[in-house]
């Protein structure tokens, strides 16, 4: 198995943990990233394999997938053992609807900090209307946060059991941090959940490898 990758792709982290909780090995390709030209050049393989020209592209065999929702689909039906989602089939639903809160709900406000380490914007307009945003974005995380919060207060896990729904909803948290979002101590539930899960080797493996990342830029960027 070939996975297209890249240093600070939340995307392609996702599907890193999923290959890594399963036991699957694969050669990873790390796409260019600059903190100056982002994704471009963008790699050949990728825009041969992707009319979009996004990481996460796995190849396995004759397949080639792309979207990390699509590529988990896959994983599960081609390598069920260990399972990522919940026997039951209620919770097997509820864990796709997670991830999709995760990536599509609560991630779209992490987005609302990308200006918080990009150069000071030269109209003042825009500095405040950034600024008006990014408030906005800790308001609506932190309602995301209590309710995950009173949930893991209950549960180990999002979902019933480690599934998506929790790489997912990691990697988000995840990001919050890095781009100085909402700290964890007011939702303590939540905090130890997401230590928890960094202590497993696969989501530890990644975010100590996003930490390397940032270090090596010259300073953080916002980028998904
Ligand atoms: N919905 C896609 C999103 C993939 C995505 O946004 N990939 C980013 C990196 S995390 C990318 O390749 N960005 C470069 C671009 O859009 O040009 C998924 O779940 O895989």
């Amino acid at each position: 198995m070939k996975l297209y990758s890249g240093p600070l792709s939340l995307f392609s982290r996702k599907v890193e943990i999923a290959l890594g909780e399963k036991g699957l090995a694969f050669e990873r390709v790390m796409v260019p990233f600059t903190q100056e030209r982002g994704y471009q050049p963008k790699h050949p393989d990728v825009l041969a394999a992707n009319p979009k020209g996004q990481v996460p592209v796995l190849v396995d065999g004759d397949l080639t997938l792309f979207d990390s929702t699509v590529i988990f689909e896959y994983l599960e039906e081609a390598y069920p053992a260990p399972p990522l989602l919940p026997r039951d089939v209620n919770q097997r639903a509820e864990s796709r609807l997670m991830e999709l809160r995760a990536d599509e709900v609560v991630f779209p406000h992490a987005r609302a900090f990308f200006y918080r380490t990009d150069p000071p914007h030269p109209d003042p307009a825009r500095r405040a209307a950034n600024q008006e945003a990014g408030a906005r974005a800790e308001a609506a995380l932190r309602d995301h946060f209590a309710a995950l919060d009173r949930s893991l207060a209950r549960h180990d896990f999002l979902c019933g059991a480690l599934s998506y729904a929790d790489i997912a909803m990691f990697m988000v948290v995840l990001w919050t941090q890095r781009l100085k979002g909402p700290a964890l101590q007011d939702f303590p539930a939540l905090a130890a959940w997401h230590a928890r899960l960094q202590a497993r080797t696969p989501f530890g493996k990644a975010a100590a490898e996003i930490a390397a990342a940032d270090r090596a830029l010259t300073r953080p960027i916002g980028i998904g």
